[in-house]
């Protein structure tokens, strides 16, 4: 299969297993998950198609595990907006994290910070690189904005990181952001 092709099967997936579970027809567990089979059968595709999927994704956006029941199960890693319980452990951040996003925001975001809006967190990326990818989705243009994460976290703030590397946190006051 062709790379758009997987590109928008892989989307279709994000959003049942993100944000409008209902409206494919699927019901997720209270940690994201819900039965392979029914998922497939949700999204009309094959086994083949999905594994190549996630394996293929460029975010590692997916978890696949099976269960104690022997059942296969999926999740997104990250990024929902209906209410999950990910289960992730408080983790102890570098340095300084960082933020991409459009140059149109800076001003709200220097003034009230970074919230985390639809999502249930503000995500964070380890590198400038991630950051400037994050950014670039928005088109126009971008900055990047450092994240004193090390200071928050002193400051008691807690941070998460999801299997496939994002850093969350609930919120990001102004104090600890620098544009650079
Ligand atoms: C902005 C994608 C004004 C924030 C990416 C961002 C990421 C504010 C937007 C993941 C603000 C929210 C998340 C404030 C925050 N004033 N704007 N006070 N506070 N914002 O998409 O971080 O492809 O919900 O800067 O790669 O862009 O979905 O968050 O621009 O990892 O796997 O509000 O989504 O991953 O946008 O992206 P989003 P994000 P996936």
């Amino acid at each position: 299969m062709e790379y758009g092709q997987l590109v928008k099967i892989s989307k279709r997936m994000s959003k049942a297993l993100r944000h409008d579970p209902a409206r494919a027809g699927i019901v997720l567990d209270d940690a994201g998950w819900v039965a392979l089979p029914t998922f497939l059968a949700a999204m009309g595709i094959d086994r083949e198609t999905l594994d190549a999927v996630v394996a293929g994704n460029d975010k590692q956006r997916f978890a696949i595990v099976v269960g104690e029941d022997g059942v296969e199960r999926i999740r997104a890693n990250q990024g929902h907006s209906v209410p999950v319980e990910l289960g992730l452990a408080e983790a102890e951040p570098p340095e300084v994290l960082f933020h991409g996003t459009s140059a149109g925001a800076l001003a709200s975001i220097q003034a009230t910070g970074l919230n985390k809006g639809g999502r249930h967190h503000v995500h964070l990326s380890p590198d400038t690189d991630t950051a400037r990818r994050v950014g670039a989705r928005r088109g126009g243009a971008i900055v990047i904005l450092t994240v004193l994460a090390a200071r928050m976290a002193r400051a008691g703030h807690a941070f998460y990181r999801s299997d496939n590397g994002v850093w969350l946190t609930d919120a990001v006051p102004p104090e600890f952001i620098r544009t650079a």
